[in-house]
């Protein structure tokens, strides 16, 4: 008899304890996540060093956050995987958080990687300009002032090869393959990043409205990126600040058996099929033929008007008149 209560009521137990860790965003990808490039709480292992990651700039680890920059100004701070990843077709989920004071003032963003050249400080966001391989942005300000058809925060691609330099003057939007504005700062709830790399397919997807599911931001095709790159997450503050914080990395491995026969992608070169047009090209209006023609035409209908309203007043004067001589006779 005891037995058998023990028994109906272990995998009860089981499933109550193992029930809350699952969420719908995992629950199908949980037996393929790379421990060696995820990043989960507990954070710290053996003193203060943790597993498989390394640090830079002002980034601070506690027990639930890894505070990438605080909301002060001019810092930056970054994570960095040390194991070169090898996965082929990947997911990477990301749990963030950005909030800050500013209400309408914040910046400048957070970014994810997936580069030749870990470790390297730089100027896009935390990190190196020029870089080779992949990045995913998530700028919060608009450095961009013209007329501009996106709002922010605004999440963006780019792939590099070394030679792209990543222009914050345009927010860069004349290398980014696509994008998506998405408003996550300051929410109350858990917000996520997903970005996935299938069959040279990159989705980039956000998870900000607390429905625990992922809405696509963007889908771009013939995206080549190698294996053995290193992940990593940086972000920085100008005069503009905001906390970026990062929960949780987990990378899950989403090869399929017949994936197999792809080609081996150890030495390609990083590179994109498609590009967005560049936006934003309206900076410095030059006076065209047709604004000339606009002008010309302007004042032919100016100078018509004058003419028909002193005609029309000369009219109207010499009516008056005549009704007056008719009175005084
Ligand atoms: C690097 O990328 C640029 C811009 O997409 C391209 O013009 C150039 O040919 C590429 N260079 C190499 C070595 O792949
Ligand atoms: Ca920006």
């Amino acid at each position: 008899m005891e037995t058998m209560a023990a028994a109906f009521l272990i995998p009860f137990l089981l499933l109550l304890s193992f029930s809350p860790t699952i969420s719908p965003q995992e629950w199908n990808t949980q037996d393929y996540m790379k421990r060696e490039h995820s990043l989960v709480k507990p954070y710290q292992g053996m003193g203060t060093s943790i597993p498989y990651w390394d640090f830079l700039g002002n980034t601070m680890v506690t027990n639930n956050y890894i505070r990438l920059t605080g909301d002060v100004q001019s810092v930056r701070g970054a994570v960095w995987n040390k194991v070169p990843c090898f996965v082929q077709n990947w997911e990477m989920q990301i749990q963030f958080k950005v909030h800050g004071r500013g209400k309408d003032l914040f910046g400048d963003g957070f970014a994810f990687w997936y580069v030749k050249d870990p470790m390297a400080e730089g100027d896009v966001f935390g990190s190196k300009d020029f870089f080779t391989g992949l990045g995913v942005i998530a700028d919060t300000y608009s450095n961009h002032n013209g007329p501009h058809n996106h709002g922010h925060p605004y999440i963006s691609a780019m792939v590099n090869n070394g030679t792209l330099h990543y222009d914050h003057d345009r927010d860069g939007t004349h290398t980014q393959l696509s994008g998506c504005v998405a408003k996550f700062r300051n929410l109350d709830y858990d917000t996520y990043l997903s970005i996935r790399y299938k069959h040279d397919t990159l989705t980039v997807s956000i998870d900000i409205d607390n429905k625990r599911a992922f809405k696509e931001c963007f889908t771009v095709g013939g995206v080549i990126l190698p294996t053995g790159y290193y992940f990593g997450v940086s972000a920085a503050t100008g005069d503009l600040s905001d906390a970026h914080d990062l929960i949780s990395m987990k990378l899950y491995d989403i090869s399929t058996p017949d994936d197999d026969i792809l080609q081996d992608r150890a030495n390609v070169m990083p590179s994109a099929s498609f590009f967005e047009p560049p936006r934003d090209h309206v900076d410095d209006p030059k006076p065209s033929e047709l604004s000339t023609w606009k002008k010309i035409l302007l004042l032919i209908f100016g100078v018509i008007a004058i003419c028909g309203c002193v005609f029309i007043g000369g009219l109207f004067y010499v009516k008056q008149k005549e009704q007056q001589r008719k009175r005084f006779y």
